[in-house]
């Protein structure tokens, strides 16, 4: 099946734009906060938890920022805020909205102009059934790929995986992705998707691919949120977490990056249900947690790397994110994210910092990396936080789809070679 061209890109916007009605970020402003004191940190970190603030990055360090959403009619309350806790800002991103726009002309401008055989441009940004469509058809066509449903999300969609392998029966060491389970950082699809494509296209003819191939089996889970990233498509471009029903409380969703039970329910996650980082009722309360877990659990040690890729910030992060403390293996985590960060920036002079997330960025309590790497054994566990750093924030525009998979593929190439 092939999705695209000018009449399916005119139906498609058609069909967005009368299902809902969005959420207009007309005016709102990101503001970049950058602390002094450890107890600025302390007050931000507890700021964001407390309430429903939506932080886009948190300070770890005097040395990082804390980026914040503020709407127009908020902006004084929070600024004044800021003042009583001597806390300087800037304005990183004047207006959300024109930003928006921007980015959804340029989709739509990509669209019309794609005239490639696949079910969907690899380099353009693509609504959840898109991407499932060309996961299908890839299963369809190609022999290396096969693609499962590996459960359901709150509202039913298919939470799918596909993997690559050039031999299923050698039961091969698994390098493993999750991808999208915050909704609205749209790259780490993208990314994924790209990665698929570019193992499937250059195996047989690119040697390194066709040696990565014989070696791993390589399995994705493109979009581990499909119905968050389903309604950031349709209602609201900035959602972050799942789409569950929170029993007494009109604020609906899960930070599924909080649901895991490593430090469940500490610092940096939050028990009200209206906050970004809310960590549900329980550990595994939500089925999409429970899917990547079962994923993960089934493969048990075969899983030679899992990497959940979130953006933005440009960081490669390993365990512990619950606490500052460092795993037993960390000289060894340290050296492989070092290669892979390196042949990263190698590629176009991406600048990365890496480390244990409790020390290079801040205290999240609940997260995959930590349940993959403590409860599952999965030594090389990392969270990446892919570009930018804050210039567009979640909003990368489509034309930097490439470059950013393209240096992100070429670390995780060097990583793995390294391991
Ligand atoms: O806060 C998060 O969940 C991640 N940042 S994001 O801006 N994408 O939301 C960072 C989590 C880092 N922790 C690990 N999983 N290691
Ligand atoms: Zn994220």
């Amino acid at each position: 099946m092939r999705i695209h061209g000018p009449v399916f890109c005119i139906c498609a916007l058609l069909a967005l734009s009368t299902t809902a009605v969005k959420v207009d970020y007309t005016g709102h402003m990101v503001i970049r906060v950058s602390p002094k004191t450890e107890e600025q940190i302390k007050f931000l970190s507890d700021w964001e938890s407390t309430s429903s603030i939506d932080f886009w990055s948190r300070a770890a360090t005097t040395k990082t920022f804390t980026d914040i959403r503020v709407s127009p009619e908020s902006y004084k309350h929070v600024a004044q805020i800021l003042l009583d806790k001597k806390l300087n800002h800037k304005i990183l991103i004047s207006n959300l909205g024109e930003l928006e726009r921007q980015e959804q002309q340029e989709i739509a401008l990509r669209r019309a102009l794609y005239n490639g055989d696949k079910a969907i441009d690899v380099e353009n940004y693509h609504t959840y059934e898109e991407v499932m469509a060309y996961l299908a058809e890839l299963a369809s066509t190609n022999p290396l790929v096969t693609t499962m449903v590996a459960g359901s999300s709150i509202e039913g969609r298919d939470i799918v995986q596909a993997t690559i392998s050039s031999d299923l029966s050698a039961n091969k060491p698994i390098a493993w992705f999750d991808c999208n389970i915050h909704a609205r950082e749209w790259i780490t699809a993208a990314t994924c998707v790209w990665i698929i494509d570019t193992i499937t296209t250059g195996y047989g003819s690119d040697p390194e691919i066709t040696a990565l191939v014989d070696q791993y089996d390589w399995k994705f889970v493109p979009i581990a949120n499909p119905d968050g990233y389903a309604f950031s498509w349709t209602n609201d471009r900035l959602w972050r977490k799942n789409r569950a029903v929170n029993p007494g409380s009109v604020c609906v969703g899960v930070d599924l990056n909080r649901n895991f039970p490593v430090g469940f329910g500490g610092t940096g996650s939050s028990n009200g249900p209206c906050s970004e980082t809310f960590h549900g009722a329980a550990e595994f309360s939500e089925p999409e947690s429970i899917t990547l877990k079962n994923l993960i659990a089934a493969d048990a040690g075969r899983v030679k790397t899992a990497i959940s890729m979130h953006s933005y910030s440009q960081l490669w992060l390993s365990s512990y994110s619950y606490s500052s403390a460092l795993p037993a293996e960390y000289p060894e985590m340290l050296r492989a994210m070092r290669a892979g960060v390196d042949a990263l920036t190698a590629t176009y002079g991406t600048v990365y910092d890496y480390g244990s997330t409790g020390t290079v960025l801040y205290i999240a309590s609940g997260t995959t990396t930590d349940h993959y790497y403590k409860n599952e054994g999965v030594v090389h566990s990392y969270t990446i936080e892919l570009r930018d750093t804050g210039l567009y924030g979640f909003e990368l525009p489509p034309r930097l789809i490439v470059p950013t998979a393209t240096e992100t593929w070429n670390g995780i190439k060097a990583f793995i070679n390294a391991i």
